[in-house]
């Protein structure tokens, strides 16, 4: 059976560079439908029904630039098989940002933690274990530059695109949160599948521009208000917060950056 899977990550993070490393040459170039963005696609080597899609690099699946809606509308209404997350393993805490949101969509995510030769380099220690069950995601260390742990990253991306499954987020926000989106989900509009539908709720819940403009008949504007006022903040700050403070607690238990551990004598 064909499989997609989309590569997602922040820019920077050496995506293409493992594009390159997981397609050779094997690669169309064209544009994104409708928009001046680059769209790559390319055959996963060794496996000819395999396709690697490279969606632009981002930041965060928000409304504001093109790049995030071309490659939310993408996962969202093309729903590949599975996505695999680069992440710049010597800039963790902030790459983990776009991570926290692409778990939420209902597609199964294999991370890629890349730059592990830097990583390993500066003597830091990343605890795959523990991040890996804090995240819900098979971890896999590469580097693309190097060139290591690519074909182990494939054999991963290609089991896990073939299982389907995608875990359930393991961000959960506090009770009144919770509880808003579970309301909001009662008022989704009928055909959304079920496991987007939290995504969808939390789009709603901070006012997502694109999101209100396609679902004009939902109104949900008194249950945002509720949680805006018990938590005297605006509704995508207290989303954007809860999602900081998540990967604050992660990192917390399973980075150790060695310089941090310096004593230092000035
Ligand atoms: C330059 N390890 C190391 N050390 N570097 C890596 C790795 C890795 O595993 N993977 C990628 N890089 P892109 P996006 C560069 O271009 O793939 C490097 O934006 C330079 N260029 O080589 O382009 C990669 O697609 C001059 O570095 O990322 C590239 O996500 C000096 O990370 C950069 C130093 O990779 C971004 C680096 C003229």
């Amino acid at each position: 059976m064909p499989l997609k899977i989309a590569l997602a990550g922040n820019p920077n993070s050496g995506k293409t560079t493992l594009f390159n490393a997981l397609t050779g040459s094997n690669q169309t170039v064209g544009n994104w439908p409708g928009v001046t963005v680059e769209k790559k696609e390319g055959k996963l080597k060794g496996h000819k029904d395999v396709t690697i899609v490279d969606l632009p690099g981002i930041y965060s699946l928000s409304p504001y630039t093109l790049e995030e809606v071309v490659s939310r509308n993408y996962l969202i209404g093309e729903k590949p098989d599975a996505i695999i997350n680069i992440i710049d393993g010597s800039n963790l805490e902030r790459n983990l940002y776009l991570t926290t949101q692409l778990t939420e969509i209902g597609i199964p995510v294999i991370i890629a933690i890349n730059m592990m030769d830097i990583v390993n380099k500066n003597g830091d220690k990343i605890n795959i274990e523990k991040l890996s069950k804090s995240l819900g995601c098979e971890i896999m260390e590469i580097s693309a530059l190097k060139r290591m742990g690519i074909s182990e990253l494939a054999a991963q991306a290609v089991k896990t695109a073939q299982n389907g499954k995608s875990r359930s987020a393991k961000l959960a926000f506090q009770s009144e949160i919770e509880e808003a989106l579970k309301a909001i989900s009662g008022k989704l509009p009928g055909g959304i599948a079920e496991e987007q539908k939290r995504w969808y709720a939390i789009k709603l819940f901070e006012r997502d521009e694109k999101i209100l403009e396609q679902m004009t008949a939902v109104n949900v504007e008194e249950i945002i208000l509720a949680v805006e006022d018990a938590l005297d903040d605006d509704s995508e700050s207290i989303i954007t917060n809860a999602r900081y403070n998540f990967i604050t607690s992660i990192i917390k238990g399973s980075y150790v950056k060695k310089s941090s551990s310096k004593i230092t004598t000035s």
